[in-house]
């Protein structure tokens, strides 16, 4: 479908639209009901007018000294199946506390961030298992929520609390980790309150951008997985891509017409009060494509990328990967009568309909009309990030030399009954939910023979470790590692010649894009004894595969105090595994 039918229907659908809870279930984010943000959760001692002191961007190393406030944010979630038409289009959801887009979780710096998460996903049960993204898990290493690595899956009607700090600020996402579940709905935004690199008036809070996929998460793993001898690579094709968990949809589009549909969804709205500053919270929740971000007649100013402030820069186009974050200010220097089109085109993906659109009002504008603004001319910019010289992280760090560098190739193919896998180092990874690495490694456990799948990679005792990233396939890919921010030092296509940008104070995030046919160089302090993924962030690539699991100072791990909740767990699901009505379809891995 072209742009111009799309917004046909909705120039011809705006004054009617579905209510929010057929849409959205539950959850307000997206409409002018959404409450702005504060500057912090103020119900505290403050100390030098803040939460958090006076630490700030510059004047603390985040990894290493974080405040701790001793305050404790507590969350209840309770994750249900549930039918919802987002973007019109009538589908089965896994929906947090009956919401889609699932709670936003908010605390301040240093703050410890309590949710108990109980499993209640009925009909065909599933288990489940919530990763807190970005998160680094500095003696919570059990908490990060990644089945086969840090723990067993949440069993049906069984619960676990996750409890860990709130070490890095700013803004960052939650999502379920097992299989493609996160892709159904169990995707929000977590909010930290912290010092910012520059001033802003008000906070409108999370924008989530995912592409949306008529069918659910597991027919779209299920073909993706089935042997295919002879054909190409199957490639998912999304249906619609949502701005907080809104779009419209042209309904004589639809594939399977006897399904529930309206071409009158509504799109997400927000509010600008002219000549004051605005702070927006960018977010690539998607399972396949990479998002580019932009408001017409405004222009941007970036703040951080992921957990990580930046010198502040302008721009007219965001592009985020999966999983991704960044935060801009934007000034309102707009008519206070106007509206104005956002938009956030997918790229780098199948995509049937990718151009998300929101609507941006000034105060005094006509809430139920629609924008005449144009898009901004950008070039086509591709997949890339930011160019890694104009990413400057406020607290510089040097990383050195490191202890240890290790190549890690990534290749796709078939193998010999037609499956298509992608490949690390020539291994397809595949975990086994019953076996968290974490916990065989407590128990002094460290060699796999019999399990070359897991794709462990032991970086023993070393103090620092490099990965010279070689991606030798024709799509780009959204890299994340837990439990750490990436030193990134070179990023580009072909091989690299070596060169590393700004040694002295790097790019710093937890996902970053490597070009297709490219290299990713990047380096972590080993400050962190676990288990962590090293994963392309596409849902449909990690399921078949892309994935290694860093086992970091397995030395130490034993020394861990892992709470026997997580010994629970594993029996709960060994328990409910033995009634066989465990379908691992894929790789396991899922974020
Ligand atoms: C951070 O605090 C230090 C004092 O500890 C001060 O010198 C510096 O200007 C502050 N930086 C910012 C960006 O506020
Ligand atoms: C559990 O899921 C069922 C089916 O979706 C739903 O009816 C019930 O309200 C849910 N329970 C809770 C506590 O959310
Ligand atoms: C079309 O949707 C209906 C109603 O949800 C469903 O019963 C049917 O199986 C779907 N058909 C196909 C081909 O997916
Ligand atoms: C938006 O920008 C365009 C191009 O610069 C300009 O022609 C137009 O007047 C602007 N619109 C508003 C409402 O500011
Ligand atoms: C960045 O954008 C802001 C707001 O639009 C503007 O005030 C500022 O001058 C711009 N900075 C640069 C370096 O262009
Ligand atoms: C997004 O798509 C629209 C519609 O095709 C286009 O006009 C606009 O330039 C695109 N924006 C970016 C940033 O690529
Ligand atoms: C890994 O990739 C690099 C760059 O494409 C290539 O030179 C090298 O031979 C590959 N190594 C293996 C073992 O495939
Ligand atoms: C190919 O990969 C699939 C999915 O992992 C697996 O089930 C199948 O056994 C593999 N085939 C061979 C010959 O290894
Ligand atoms: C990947 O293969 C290369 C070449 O054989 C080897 O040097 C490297 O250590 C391997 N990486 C890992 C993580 O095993
Ligand atoms: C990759 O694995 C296949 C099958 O196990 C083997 O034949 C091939 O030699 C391996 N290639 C490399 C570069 O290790
Ligand atoms: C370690 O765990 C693996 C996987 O369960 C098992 O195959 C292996 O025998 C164990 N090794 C020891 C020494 O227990
Ligand atoms: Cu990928």
């Amino acid at each position: 479908m072209g742009v111009l039918s799309s917004l046909v229907t909705l120039l011809a659908t705006t004054t009617s639209s579905l209510d929010q809870p057929v849409t959205n279930g539950l959850s307000l984010l997206g409409t002018l009901g959404a409450h702005s943000l504060p500057k912090f959760l103020s119900d505290v001692r403050l100390v030098d007018g803040s939460p958090w002191g006076d630490h700030n961007c510059t004047n603390t190393n985040p990894y290493k000294a974080a405040p701790d406030t001793g305050v404790v944010r507590k969350y209840d979630f309770t994750i249900s199946r549930g039918i919802l038409s987002p973007d019109g289009y009538e589908r089965s959801l896994l929906l947090v506390n009956g919401q889609y887009p699932a709670p936003t979780i908010e605390a301040n710096w240093g703050d410890t961030i309590e949710v108990t998460v109980t499993n209640n996903i009925t009909g065909v049960a599933e288990g489940t298992s919530v990763h807190w993204h970005g998160f680094l898990q500095h003696q919570s290493q059990w908490m990060d929520g990644t089945p086969g690595f840090t723990q067993c899956p949440i069993a049906p009607q069984k619960t676990f609390t996750y409890q860990f700090r709130a070490e890095l600020f700013g803004t960052s996402w939650y999502h379920a980790h097992y299989s493609a579940q996160y892709t159904d709905g169990v995707v929000g935004a977590v909010v930290v309150y912290g010092p910012t690199p520059k001033d802003y008036d008000i906070d409108i809070g999370p924008i989530l951008l995912s592409d949306w996929y008529h069918v659910d998460y597991y027919t779209t793993v299920r073909s993706l997985t089935a042997a295919r001898p002879g054909l190409p690579p199957p490639q998912p094709t999304s249906d619609n891509n949502l701005i907080n968990g809104k779009m419209n949809f042209d309904c004589s589009v639809a594939t399977n017409t006897s399904v529930k549909c309206s071409s009158n969804a509504g799109l997400s709205k927000f509010k600008f009060q002219s000549g004051k500053t605005h702070r927006l919270r960018l977010i690539n929740t998607g399972a396949d494509a990479s998002q580019q971000f932009s408001i017409d007649n405004h222009t941007m100013t970036v703040i951080a990328n992921d957990f990580v402030p930046v010198q502040p820069y302008n721009t007219t186009v965001v592009t985020l990967g999966i999983g991704q974050r960044t935060d801009v200010i934007v000034e309102a220097d707009g008519d206070s009568h106007e509206a104005y089109w956002i938009r956030s085109n997918a790229t780098c993906a199948k995509a049937n309909q990718p151009y998300a659109l929101a609507v941006l009002y000034y105060e005094n504008a006509d809430v139920d009309g629609l924008p005449k603004s144009s898009p901004w001319n950008s070039p086509s910019i591709g997949c890339a990030n930011d160019p890694l010289e104009t990413t400057v992280p406020m607290y510089a760090i040097n990383p050195g030399e490191p202890a240890e560098t290790t190549t890690l190739n990534m290749t796709v193919g078939q193998n010999a009954t037609g499956h298509w896998l992608w490949y690390m180092n020539n291994s397809s990874f595949r975990t086994d939910y019953n076996q968290p690495v974490l916990l065989l490694a407590e128990g002094g456990n460290t060699s796999y023979p019999d399990s070359p799948e897991w794709n462990v990679v032991n970086t023993g005792s070393a103090s620092s470790y490099r990965f010279i990233v070689n991606n030798d396939t024709p799509t780009s890919h959204p890299m994340h590692f837990h439990g750490h921010n990436m030193y990134i030092l070179a990023v580009g296509t072909g091989v690299w010649d070596g060169t590393i940008v700004r040694p002295d104070n790097p790019q710093r995030r937890d996902v970053q894009n490597v070009p297709a046919n490219g290299y990713l160089v990047w380096q972590a302090d080993a400050d962190n004894p676990g288990t962590w993924p090293f994963h392309c962030h596409i849902a449909w690539h990690a399921s078949t595969g892309l994935s290694v699991d860093i086992l970091e100072n397995p030395g130490q791990i034993e020394h861990l105090a892992i709470p026997e909740a997580s010994y629970q767990l594993c029996q709960e699901w060994q328990t409910f595994s033995a009634t066989g009505q465990v379908d691992q379809i894929d790789s396991g891995l899922r974020l």
